[in-house]
């Protein structure tokens, strides 16, 4: 795909459930659900001039804040807590998906060790979270990541009543580097107004410790990495999402976990 490696890979990620592991980096497989429909074609390139290139230097800056007394956990924002230890996302409020792990050609997933599960732990309060730990290469194009849809089948669900998004996350070593990505109909290319520089997820750098933080993002503060992607919107579609994800870029010893998923409402 031409693009450098590091940071400004081009993510590409399949379910193990799909029995597919490892995507070619130069055809972006998207994640699926691990429902049995079939992986997604790439999608069909938009009509000439329908797309708005047009670089935004500070997305955030042309977005109002959206909550302005902070947030708290919706009602019915669950995502997963991982308590029930599926793989399924809970049930609430019509989400239907799946969680799902990614990785790059050379990249090595140590846990979770075959089907995609949660394992005994997590944040306090609870006896299970979604431990993922591997080995990602400097020779591929992106790292490895993982995830939840948020439907079945990896259609885009509608969040747009909620305000952000939660998370609990830590890391088995001090400082590891992961972004939180969430696609949407703009970024990914089942949306079908993304085609080369799909994947650009709006989301967050972070650098993550070994005790347990809690993420609390709002829509508006979430923004695309600044020098590739195409289309470029202003913010994030709420009400078109497609997963969220934990990504580790190329060239990292991991050993993360991430627990109590949830979206958030305005105080
Ligand atoms: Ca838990």
């Amino acid at each position: 795909m031409g693009r450098p490696m590091t940071k400004l890979a081009v993510f590409t990620a399949i379910p193990l459930a799909a029995g597919v592991f490892a995507a070619c980096a130069s055809q972006p497989a998207p994640p699926a659900d691990t429902a049995s429909t079939p992986a997604p074609a790439a999608a069909p390139a938009p009509a000439a001039g329908t797309v708005d290139a047009t670089p935004i230097a500070d997305p955030v800056a042309n977005v109002p804040p959206t909550c302005a007394h902070g947030t708290k956990a919706a009602d019915n924002g669950l995502i997963d807590d991982l308590e029930d230890g599926n793989d399924k996302a809970a049930p609430l409020d019509g989400r239907s998906g799946s969680w799902w792990i990614g990785k790059a050609d050379h990249a090595t997933i140590a846990i979770p060790a075959g089907a995609v599960k949660p394992s005994a732990g997590g944040a306090e309060g609870g006896k299970h979270g979604m431990h993922f730990a591997g080995k990602t290469d400097n020779s591929d194009p992106w790292g490895a990541a993982v995830g939840v849809n948020f439907l079945a089948g990896g259609g885009f669900y509608d969040a747009s009543k909620y305000a952000g998004i939660s998370f609990k996350i830590k890391s088995a070593k001090p400082g590891l580097d992961v972004r939180l990505k969430i696609n949407d109909v703009n970024t990914h290319p089942d949306g079908g107004q993304c085609t080369k520089e799909c994947f650009n997820a709006f989301g967050r750098e972070m650098i993550v410790g070994t005790e347990w933080k809690e993420m609390n993002l709002m829509w508006s503060e979430l923004t695309q990495q600044s020098d590739w992607g195409n289309p470029r919107p202003p913010m994030i579609e709420p009400h078109k999402l497609k997963d969220i994800e934990w990504q580790v870029w190329p060239g990292a010893d991991f050993d993360i976990w991430i627990d109590d998923v949830r979206f958030l409402a305005c105080q």
